[in-house]
C-alpha cells in the first residue's frame, strides 16, 4: 500500500522544491527544499519531522529510536494530538493523544508561497474513528515551511451534532542542553502539574527544567521564548485560538521507560505544545470550523 501511496501523490510535486518520497520505514513523506527552508512532513499523522531555515540548524528534535511503522506514533517532530489529549477519560484502552497521529492522511495540496512552501494534508471521520469517537469531522493540517514555520490545524464539524475536542501541536524542540535552557513567557500563569496529581500551581519567573516536567499552562495566549545558549539561539512561538500551553521533558526515569526514546535524549529536547486541552477543550457546532495556529521563529541569541 505505501508504494502506491507515494505514486498516487506525485501529482502534487513541485519540481526541485517539493517531492513525495518514501521515508523511514517506507512511510511516504513530502521532502521540501525551498530558498527559505528545508523540511519534511509524513503522511502518517500529517507529521512534521524536520524544519531547518536556510543558513540555520535543525529546529526539531527527532529520536534516534523512533519507530517508523504504519500505525505507530513517530517520536519527535510535531505529532498532532486529537480529539483527546493524554488518556481518554472514559476509555483507558483508547490510544494516548487520540488517533490522528497514527492515521494515514491524504495530501490536499503543495503550493509555493513566495520563497516558502505550504503543504496541506487532511483526514476525515470513518468507521475506524467512529469506534472510539462517534463524530463527523474533517481535519486539515496546513504547514508553511519558510523563514518561519507556520502550522494551522483546521477542524470542520461535518456532522449534525456539536462535538467537543482537545487538540495539541506536540512540538519537540531540539536543544543543546536542557539544564542550560530557559523558557520565558509563562510567568504568573497557573498550571496543572501532571507529575503531582494535576495539582494547580503558579509559575514564577522563567521555566528552568531540573526534573521530570509535565505541565499544562492554563488560559494563556502569550508568546513563549525558548532560550538556548548552547546552540546559540532563541526560538519564539506565537499562537492563535489556543488557550493552553503544555511543557514537557521526561528527564531520566521516564526517558528510560520509553521504548522509542534513547536513555540520554531527555538532555536534548523540550516539548512546547500549542494546545486546547483540559478545561480549554473546544465545543464546535455543526457546520462550524475552528483553526488553531502556531508560528515558530528562530533568532540568534
Ligand atoms: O505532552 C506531554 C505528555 O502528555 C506527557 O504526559 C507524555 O506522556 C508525553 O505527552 C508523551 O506522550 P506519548 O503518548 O507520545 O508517549
Amino acid at each position: 500500500m505505501e508504494g502506491a501511496t507515494v505514486a498516487s501523490h506525485r501529482q502534487f510535486e513541485i519540481p526541485g522544491t517539493a517531492q513525495v518520497v518514501e521515508g523511514n520505514g517506507g512511510l511516504p513523506k513530502v521532502h521540501i527544499t525551498s530558498r527559505e527552508a528545508a523540511g519534511e512532513m509524513y503522511l502518517q499523522g500529517a507529521h512534521v519531522t524536520s524544519w531547518r531555515p536556510t543558513g540555520g540548524e535543525e529546529v526539531l528534535f527527532l529520536s534516534s529510536q523512533s519507530r517508523w511503522e504504519h500505525g505507530h506514533a513517530i517520536r519527535g517532530g510535531i505529532p498532532i494530538c486529537f480529539p483527546w489529549f493524554g488518556g481518554k477519560a472514559d476509555d483507558p484502552k483508547a490510544p494516548a493523544h487520540g488517533f490522528v497521529r497514527t492515521k494515514s492522511w491524504q495530501l490536499q495540496s503543495i503550493t509555493q508561497v513566495g520563497h516558502a512552501v505550504a503543504v496541506s494534508m487532511f483526514t476525515e471521520s470513518d468507521e475506524g474513528t467512529k469506534e472510539s469517537w462517534p463524530a463527523d469531522f474533517r481535519l486539515v493540517h496546513r504547514v508553511t515551511f519558510g523563514r518561519e514555520l507556520s502550522l494551522e490545524l483546521v477542524l470542520t464539524n461535518t456532522g449534525k451534532t456539536s462535538l467537543r475536542f482537545e487538540e495539541a501541536l506536540h512540538t519537540y524542540h531540539r536543544v543543546g542542553n536542557i539544564e542550560k535552557t530557559r523558557v520565558r513567557g509563562l510567568d504568573g500563569v497557573e498550571y496543572l502539574d501532571k507529575t503531582d496529581s494535576n495539582r494547580k500551581k503558579m509559575q514564577h519567573g522563567e521555566i528552568v527544567v531540573a526534573s521530570e516536567t509535565d505541565r499544562v499552562y492554563l488560559n494563556t495566549l502569550d508568546e513563549i521564548e525558548l532560550d538556548d545558549p548552547v546552540l546559540g539561539r532563541r526560538t519564539r512561538v506565537t499562537k492563535e485560538n489556543s488557550g493552553t500551553t503544555v511543557v514537557w521533558n521526561p528527564w531520566v526515569q521516564k526517558a528510560h521507560s520509553l521504548s522509542d526514546f534513547a536513555d540520554d535524549e531527555w538532555m536534548r529536547m523540550i516539548c512546547l505544545e500549542t494546545s486546547n486541552v483540559s478545561d480549554f477543550a473546544v465545543v464546535l457546532a455543526p457546520g462550524q470550523q475552528h483553526t488553531m495556529k502556531a508560528t515558530v521563529r528562530v533568532a540568534d541569541s
